[in-house]
C-alpha cells in the first residue's frame, strides 16, 4: 500500500514483439502523473503500473492489455477489407490536421490516392 505522497509512477509496457519498456510518468503536481507516447507499431500490448511513495512503499497494478490497430486498418476491425477502402472514399479529397481521422492513413493531413495505395499494400491481411 502506498500513501498519499506518491513519489514515482512507472509504466511497464510489453510490446507485440514481447519487448518490455519501462517509462517513468511525468509528475505534474498533487499526485497527478502523465505520459505522452507515440510511434507505436500495431498489435496487442500489455501494461501495468509500478507506483512508489515517499516512504519506499511499492504497489504493482494488475496487467491489462489493448490492441493498437494498424494505420492501414481504417475501420479497426483487425482486417484489411473493402470496408477500409469505402471508408477512405467517403472522405476522399478532404483535408485536416496530420492524422486528423483514420482515413488519413499516412498522417499527412490529406485523404488521397496515397492512402488508398497504403491500404491496398495490406489488402486481405489480418492481424
Ligand atoms: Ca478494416
Ligand atoms: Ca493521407
Amino acid at each position: 500500500m502506498v500513501d498519499d505522497n506518491i513519489d514515482e509512477v512507472k509504466l511497464v509496457l510489453i510490446h507485440p514483439d514481447s519487448e518490455a519498456t519501462n517509462t517513468s510518468l511525468v509528475d505534474q503536481n498533487e499526485n497527478q502523473f502523465s505520459l505522452n507516447m507515440s510511434g507505436f507499431d500495431h498489435g496487442v500490448f500489455s501494461y501495468y503500473f509500478f507506483v512508489s511513495d515517499d516512504f519506499g512503499n511499492q504497489v504493482v497494478t494488475d496487467m491489462h492489455s489493448f490492441v493498437m490497430p494498424a494505420n492501414w486498418d481504417v475501420t479497426m476491425d483487425g482486417m484489411v477489407t473493402l470496408m477500409d477502402f469505402i471508408s477512405i472514399s467517403n472522405r476522399y479529397n478532404q483535408d485536416g490536421d496530420q492524422g486528423w481521422v483514420r482515413e488519413d492513413v499516412n498522417n499527412d493531413g490529406s485523404i488521397d490516392l496515397v492512402d488508398i495505395i497504403l491500404v491496398s499494400n495490406y489488402y486481405g491481411q489480418s492481424y
